[in-house]
């Protein structure tokens, strides 16, 4: 149906085994993905890319380490480690990734004040990247997603989704979780109660 696309969130060498910000399992999906690239006409991605010293990074802040919680103007944020620096390897998407036939890449985390787990809009949940209005402009209504991690880029890209008016899916088994601190746990509670169906 026209009115149905596939977004691919953050399938990158660094989510995956041997990647800054590993995701257990992260290369798994891939026969599943592919399959689902395959099957839909309408294929997007999404793909982290952050600048040098970007201020979700651990390392850019005096004596802290990763995966710990700081306060910054727009809320909170966990840092990381270094991950997904433009134009790097690990920026690049998985060699798995059957990627070639997808119409638009949406880049996020690119300023470096502030993080972008949503396909939709930055951690502000104010500035938006212009997914929203390409969907809207192609008669998009209905999306599904895929990719990692299900608890942070693939959970908040499909909360924005419902807010907007999408019908939005999540396919679980095609997603893997990152799970700091039970975060997989909360972020499928919050997805369920939000309207998103979760398979
Ligand atoms: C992601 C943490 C930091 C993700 C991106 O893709 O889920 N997580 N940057
Ligand atoms: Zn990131």
């Amino acid at each position: 149906m026209a009115g149905d696309a596939l977004i691919v969130i953050d399938i990158q060498n660094d989510f995956c085994p041997g990647g800054a910000l590993a995701v257990a399992g992260g290369d798994e999906i891939m026969p599943l993905v592919n399959d689902l690239i395959r099957n839909t006409e309408h294929v997007l991605l999404t793909q982290d890319w952050h600048p040098a010293g970007h201020s979700s990074f651990a390392s850019s802040h005096q004596g802290k380490q990763p995966f710990e919680t700081i306060d910054m103007p727009y809320g909170a944020q966990t840092l990381w480690p270094d991950h997904c620096i433009q134009g790097s390897k690990g920026a690049d998407f998985h060699s798995g990734l059957a990627w070639a036939k997808s119409e638009l890449v949406i880049r996020k985390g690119f300023r470096g004040g502030i993080d972008s787990y949503s396909a939709f809009f930055e951690n502000d949940h104010l500035t938006p990247t212009g997914l929203a209005g390409y969907l809207d402009e192609r008669g998009i209504d209905s999306i599904t997603l895929v990719g990692l991690a299900t608890d942070f880029c693939v959970a908040y890209s499909a909360l924005d989704a419902v807010r907007q008016g999408f019908s939005t899916t999540v396919r679980l088994d095609a997603c893997r979780a990152i799970d700091l601190g039970g975060s997989l746990d909360i972020m499928i509670g919050k997805m369920r109660d939000a309207g998103v169906r979760l398979v």
